[in-house]
């Protein structure tokens, strides 16, 4: 790959829209692009980070008009001279502007080379580019939060500040070993101490980091919520209440569900996943015994169940033994329309389940059911507990090395061998920000980008 030959990419995804965006960037984009537009004055005169109306147009017709922004480097987003250009929305247009470019001799950008040439121009560190693809795809609001606060660099005094303390450290053993001629026991001791509570600092707030990291992930699937209970209770009825359309089929006849049906939703930020799963009744019928097989793969996934019965029948207590009480559990006492189910409420309530009167039927119970989930979610999850400074798999990848690293060091060694295990660890957080990353790392890390980005 040349360094700053000229590169080409729709930034917009592909498909028909209003508008699109084109960007090109290289150390010939400006003479490139010239040559492709009827006002070549208007645009080399054009001050830099202004936006003028340009005709592309080739040897027989005009293409389209469009508005183009020049960057002069090194102020742009690659670091080199860049262009991007906002044409109408339709991929032909797309495609024809691109393939006349190509022509012109500019050359199509592969998977995240604009970040990638960034990242090399020193404009972004790496944390910050692997940030700007995870804003991308972010699935859930605090995905997406926590990228953002990456792309901002939040969370580099966290990592900084450790950092500083280590290089004190090296410094300070460096010292020691050449000038080792001084014999103080005491101060040898209190210098050794400093280093293990150091040392001992950062294993905690890794580990602590990484612990929020899971639960961070576990919110980026979602949190899983399942509906459980007997066939007829009225899972499916509660599904498409929770969930506020017709999801699933609902029938007087028992095991209608058979299959698990997910939906996911949002809830106070937080993206929830409920899981309508097939009755727990007893039956001979191959495919719903399937489905309760799955239903109790489904049990074993949730973080929360809501254990739905049908309160104008008998309470099937046979089912205590299917439904586990080690996560939050609630009893939805269901069809309250038909009476006053006093039996469903009073076992819960004796067996200390929270009870959740609802009538799926009439959509009475919504707000409950969803508050009761709410509170579940705000105490797993508050706030504080999941925001973290580890970005992706790869940084959680070096923090854990650098974990092992701490747990090799030996302050019993000699100074040079501590310092050596202190130095790996600097180390560490330089390969966070991208500093002596190797390029196979890199080319790989980039090829995960899209086009244009
Ligand atoms: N009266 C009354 N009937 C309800 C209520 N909720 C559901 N039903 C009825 O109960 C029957 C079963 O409802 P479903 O939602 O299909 O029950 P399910 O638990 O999903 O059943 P399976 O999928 O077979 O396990 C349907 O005929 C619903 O109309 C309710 O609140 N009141
Ligand atoms: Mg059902």
């Amino acid at each position: 790959m040349f360094a700053n030959d000229t590169i080409i990419a729709a930034a917009t995804p592909k498909g028909a829209g209003a508008l699109a965006i084109l960007r090109i960037s290289g150390h010939d984009a400006f003479e490139m692009f010239t040559k492709m537009i009827a006002e070549k004055e208007k645009f080399d005169s054009a001050k830099p980070f202004t936006t003028k109306l340009y005709t592309i147009r080739n040897e027989r017709e005009v293409l389209d008009e469009v508005m183009a922004i020049k960057y002069v480097a090194p102020k742009s987003f690659t670091g080199d001279d860049m262009i991007e250009l906002t044409c109408h929305g339709g991929s032909i247009i797309v495609e024809r502007l691109i393939q006349y470019a190509l022509e012109i001799g500019m050359r199509y950008a592969g998977r995240g080379e604009f970040t990638q040439r960034a990242f090399l121009n020193g404009k972004v560190d790496l944390k910050k580019a692997e940030s700007i693809n995870r804003i991308i795809h972010a699935e859930s609001v605090t995905a997406h939060r926590t990228a953002v606060r990456h792309y901002l660099g939040e969370e580099r005094q966290f990592f900084d500040a450790m950092r500083n303390d280590l290089i004190k450290m090296l410094v300070a053993l460096e010292t020691e070993i050449e000038f080792s001629e001084t014999d103080d026991v005491g101060e040898e001791a209190a210098f050794t101490a400093q280093i293990a509570e150091l040392l001992g600092k950062i294993e905690r707030d890794f580990t602590k980091e990484l612990k929020k990291r899971e639960v961070l992930h576990q919110l980026d699937k979602g949190v899983s919520v399942a509906l459980v209970g007997q066939a007829n209770a009225g899972k499916s009825s509660l599904m498409n209440m929770l969930v506020g359309y017709d999801r699933a089929i609902i029938n007087s006849r028992a095991g209608t569900t058979r299959d698990l049906i997910t939906e996911t939703c949002l809830i106070d930020d937080i993206k929830v996943q409920f899981v309508d799963t097939a009755g727990l009744n007893e039956t001979d019928d191959e495919i719903e015994l399937e489905g309760i097989r799955r239903t109790r793969g489904a049990i074993d996934e949730a973080e929360i169940l809501l254990w739905v019965v049908d309160g104008s029948q008998p309470f099937p207590k046979h089912d205590f033994n299917l439904i586990p009480r080690d996560k939050p559990l609630f009893g939805i006492v269901n069809k309250n329309d038909l009476g006053d189910c006093a039996e469903a409420k009073s076992v819960f309530a004796d067996h200390k389940i929270p009870v959740l009167p609802i009538s799926a039927i009439n959509g009475e119970g919504r707000e409950i059911v969803i508050e009761a989930v709410k509170t579940v979610l705000l105490e797993k999850f508050s706030d504080m507990e999941y925001e973290t400074a580890i970005g992706s798999e790869r940084e959680a990848g070096i923090i854990r090395r650098m974990l092992a690293e701490i747990e090799e060091v030996d302050l019993a060694y000699s100074p040079e061998i501590v310092a050596e295990s202190i130095r790996a660890l600097v180390n560490g957080f330089d390969e966070i920000y991208g500093k002596n990353s190797p390029d196979d790392i890199l080319n790989k890390l980039f090829s995960d980008f899209c086009i244009g980005k």
